[in-house]
């Protein structure tokens, strides 16, 4: 049988055409965080986004091997307990899926449609990747590193296990942890159970979970993943450039009470105290600004002090002054390498890195 009649191509929605039950069936899948629980330094349990390709795969933290190969001196494999074992380091980080946007953009691209909600923060314990590369000994040769997951599906026809791969100079940087622990506890299900890697300030797709393997390579990784999926077309053979760290973005907790059906917000004339987190995987925030008529006129958002977190959100607030009427609220995050978000979207046939603002409908009375 031809996997291909049960594989969807890539492509872009019709003009005007629905989200189809395929998408929302991705949707009641991969959740987003609630955006009033922006307000939390850390995300809680269960209220961070989820990005899951295939199925979560059953895993015993007792048994659970993690092998570490290929262009290295000294191949190895480690259990839950070896890792454990060792010293331990805590990062917190703000991780994006690279989707988020897709769903608003002109044409769609089919797949996960995220408005603005796939992200949240956790605190991330683990080993640094590099001490284990370097008690493995890598050879001068390597250029690449390979993360598989346990987890094993098919993707526009081609059936494979989750694989993604770093640069050698990526994977070493001193943040990249092999984690067994989200917020203090073992990982979820959800999230990789027992053992993930993360790679602070890059979108979702490389924080490859169910970590079931590590191979160090001599020649540049081609799999899916990399080479495939997650790159910047804009037309369906275009090599494209990679998909790698975080935009900037920044979000705000939606002021008032919703509309069950429209989310529109409703709130009391007055001034109001709008917060926020900001964020970016490329570079420090330097500055957010509010817009209360949907990105006509800006003003300084208070950026809260940096607490140290580099790869962490940070939180903003700002007074408005609501009359009565119909606003459009919108935040927009800046970063130390001078990159803005966009108002209007920046399209791309993934719908990959796309940071447009976000549009808050409020009426005020
Ligand atoms: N093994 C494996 N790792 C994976 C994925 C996956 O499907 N399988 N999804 C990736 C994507 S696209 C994202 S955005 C993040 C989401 O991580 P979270 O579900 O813990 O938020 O996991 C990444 N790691
Ligand atoms: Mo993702």
């Amino acid at each position: 049988m031809d996997l291909d009649q049960i594989s969807r191509p890539g492509r872009v929605a019709d003009t005007d055409e629905a989200i189809s039950a395929e998408e929302l069936a991705l949707a009641a899948r991969n959740h987003g965080i609630p955006l009033e629980a922006l307000r939390y330094d850390l995300t809680p349990p269960g209220l961070h986004y989820l990005l899951i390709h295939y199925d979560i795969p059953l895993a015993d933290a007792e048994t659970w091997q993690l092998a570490i190969g290929g262009r290295v001196a000294r191949p190895t494999t480690v259990t839950l307990a070896d890792l454990r074992a060792r010293p331990a380091t805590t990062v917190r980080v703000t991780m994006e899926c690279a989707g988020n946007g897709r769903a608003r953009l002109q044409p769609r691209p089919v797949s996960q449609p995220w408005l603005v909600e796939a992200v949240g923060t956790a605190e991330w314990t683990g080993v640094p990747l590099r001490d284990l590369l370097t008690d493995a000994g890598v050879d001068p040769g390597a250029v690449d590193v390979v993360f598989t997951g346990a987890d094993h599906g098919i993707e526009r026809g081609v059936e494979q296990d989750y694989q993604r791969g770093l640069s050698l100079a990526d994977a070493m940087a001193p943040e990249v942890l092999v984690a067994y622990a989200m917020n203090g506890q073992p990982l979820p299900p959800q999230h990789g159970h027992p053992v993930r890697l993360v790679a602070p300030g890059w979108y979702g797709m490389a924080h490859v979970k169910w970590l079931r393997d590590i191979t160090v390579t001599d020649t540049p990784f081609t799999g899916y993943q990399n080479a495939v999926a997650y790159r910047l077309r804009h037309q369906p053979g275009d090599d494209g450039d990679p998909v790698t760290r975080i935009r900037p973005r920044a979000l705000l907790v939606p002021p008032g009470f919703p509309d069950f059906m429209s989310r529109t917000r409703v709130v009391d004339a007055g001034v109001h105290l709008l917060e926020g987190r900001a964020w970016s995987g490329q570079a420090p925030v330097t500055a957010v600004e509010v817009s209360a008529d949907g990105g006509r006129t800006w003003a300084a958002a208070d950026l809260e002090p940096d607490t140290g977190h580099r790869w962490a959100w940070r939180r903003f607030t700002h007074r408005w002054s609501a009359a009565p009427g119909r606003h459009q609220l919108t935040a927009r995050a800046h970063d130390a390498t001078g990159a803005a978000q966009p108002v209007g979207q920046d399209w791309n046939r993934g719908g990959f890195a796309n940071n447009a603002v976000q549009l808050v409908d409020v009426v005020c009375r």
